[in-house]
């Protein structure tokens, strides 16, 4: 019997997967093809769901013989934009983007995101900063009412490395603003493509997040938040019932 229930749990985990892996198709096919047409610059974002974006252009650029430069925000996506045979490009050579697509972690009501799950913000932000029109792309499960009550990681904050001990000192000293909203920053041993660290800030419900961002950045020594206030335009869930829900 305790076969057949381990059994069971682990067909359950595996359809649950497999959900949320068609969810993130869903999703990010219908970002590229609601937003990307020819002869733009297109941003290219990081992490598992852009992976089904970057397939879906490719086979757009080929079979309607679009010409699309792509601009990576992190090294997985240089990779990914060379795999599939697609043109490369940079901020130098092209500081403004018609759109940039990526993943997030969570999505609230507001679009505000938090991202750098994967170990990728700072780029991210940049290059998402550089596009007129931001677009996300994530499965049910990132859809939160309120940011942290999905997947209670923390926020991602890069830092230099020299300063990983007194940012999250700072962020916990009482009487720092931060302090109250703060459960706990742990740092592990995540480097990010720039090579700094990657604190996760656990924090209490709070509010005003572009209020915390500016309180995270104005910490010596942190390069930047994943928190991604004011910035997307519009979020694609792809939802378990095979649909897709759009957010602006
Ligand atoms: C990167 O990948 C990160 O900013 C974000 O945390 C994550 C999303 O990854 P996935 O699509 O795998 O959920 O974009």
């Amino acid at each position: 019997a305790e076969t057949s229930v381990k059994h069971a749990c682990f067909q359950s985990h595996r359809a649950a997967s497999i959900m949320a892996e068609e969810a993130k198709k869903l999703a990010a096919y219908a970002a590229v093809d609601n937003h990307v047409q020819n002869n733009q610059v297109v941003g290219v974002g990081s992490g598992s769901t852009i992976v089904y974006a970057v397939d879906r252009l490719a086979d757009r650029v080929r079979q309607e013989k679009l010409n699309i430069i792509c601009v990576p925000t992190s090294f997985q996506a240089r990779q990914l934009i060379l795999q599939h045979g697609l043109t490369l490009s940079d901020l130098d050579r092209h500081p403004e983007l018609d759109v940039a697509i990526d993943g997030a972690d969570e999505v609230d009501d507001d679009l505000t995101l938090i991202k750098g799950g994967g170990g990728c913000l700072t780029q991210e932000k940049i290059v998402a900063g550089c596009a007129k029109h931001f677009v996300v792309i994530a499965d049910f499960r990132k859809d939160s009412k309120a940011l942290g009550e999905q997947w209670k990681k923390g926020i991602p904050i890069e830092v230099i490395p020299m300063a990983y001990v007194p940012v999250s000192r700072m962020i916990a000293r009482p009487g720092n603003s931060l302090y109250s909203l703060c459960l706990s920053v742990c740092q592990g041993p995540v480097v990010t493509d720039n090579s700094n660290f990657i604190l996760d800030w656990k924090f209490e419900q709070a509010q005003n997040w572009k209020e915390v961002n500016t309180a995270i950045k104005m910490i010596p020594g942190v390069v930047e938040t994943g928190l991604f206030v004011g910035m997307a335009e519009r979020a694609y869930f792809g939802m378990e019932d095979g649909s897709v829900k759009t957010r602006n």
